[in-house]
């Protein structure tokens, strides 16, 4: 279990913005080797959440997001790059993910594809903002067993939808499993758009994936 005092002062440093320190606190619950994930999902999401909740409500601006983004973007790496890479065991499935077309958010996407990368499966990250032709394309390319998507704006989640019917439409919707994923995203609108599966996190991702694979 991470101190209680560490997980907070986590949270603080990306609504602070305090790069270095978010890093210093990363290292440091590696280096002692605790659970990052616990860090990742008890301080610093809790922290850029609350940067959102305030930007919503017009009580920080734009500038502010963004660096608070790049101390998130940065620690998730950091934390990413601990994790343990199951490579040779990447025989459990693969998938192609994508954030959706229009949509730049890409954090969590990257935290959903390195644990699940560090759970045997071989993930193809096509990146974000990525056309849904392209993302149908290269599930065929790779011979992909799951299409996976986050997507993190009210207003681009209907791509998500699109790849359902983009899948229908060439005759590929047996092919590939599909699962969807992002804040606004939620267990409802996978039921209505017909995808296989909706993930609320990283770790239910792995837990849905798993499922749908059936190992
Ligand atoms: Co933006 N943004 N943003 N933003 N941003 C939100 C989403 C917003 C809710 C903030 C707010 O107003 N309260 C709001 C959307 C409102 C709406 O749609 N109704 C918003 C807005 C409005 C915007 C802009 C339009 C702002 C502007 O320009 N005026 C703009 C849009 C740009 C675009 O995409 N076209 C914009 C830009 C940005 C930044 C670039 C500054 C930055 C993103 C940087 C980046 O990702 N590289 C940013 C950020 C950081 C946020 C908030 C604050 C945080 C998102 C995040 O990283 N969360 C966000 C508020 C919020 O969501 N609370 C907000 C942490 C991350 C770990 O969680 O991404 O939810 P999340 O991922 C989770 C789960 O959702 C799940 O697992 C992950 C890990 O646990 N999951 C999956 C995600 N994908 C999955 C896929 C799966 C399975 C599970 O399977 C495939």
């Amino acid at each position: 279990m991470i101190d209680e005092g560490i997980l907070k002062e986590a949270k603080e440093t990306i609504i602070a913005q305090k790069k270095d320190r978010a890093v210093e606190l990363a290292e440091k619950v590696i280096g002692e080797g605790l659970d990052p994930m616990e860090l990742m999902t008890s301080g610093f999401i809790p922290g850029i959440n609350e940067v959102g909740d305030l930007f919503g409500r017009g009580l920080l601006f734009l500038p502010e997001l963004v660096q608070s983004a790049d101390v998130m973007k940065t620690v998730t790496d950091v934390i990413n790059a601990s994790l343990p890479s199951q490579e040779a065991a990447a025989k459990k499935g693969s998938l192609v993910i994508a954030t959706v077309k229009g949509d730049v958010h890409d954090i969590g996407k990257c935290i959903v594809v390195s644990l699940l990368q560090a759970n045997g499966y071989t993930v193809h990250d096509l990146g974000r903002d990525v056309d849904t032709d392209r993302i149908i394309e290269e599930a065929v390319k790779v011979d992909a067993d799951i299409i996976g998507t986050s997507a993190l704006l009210t207003t681009t989640m209907t791509r998500q939808k699109e790849i359902e019917e983009g899948l229908k439409r060439a005759g590929l919707r047996d092919k590939f499993k599909t699962i969807i994923g992002g804040a606004p995203v939620t267990a409802r609108w996978a039921a209505k758009i017909g995808s296989d599966a909706y993930a609320e996190d990283a770790q239910d991702a792995v837990v849905k994936v798993k499922e749908l694979l059936g190992n």
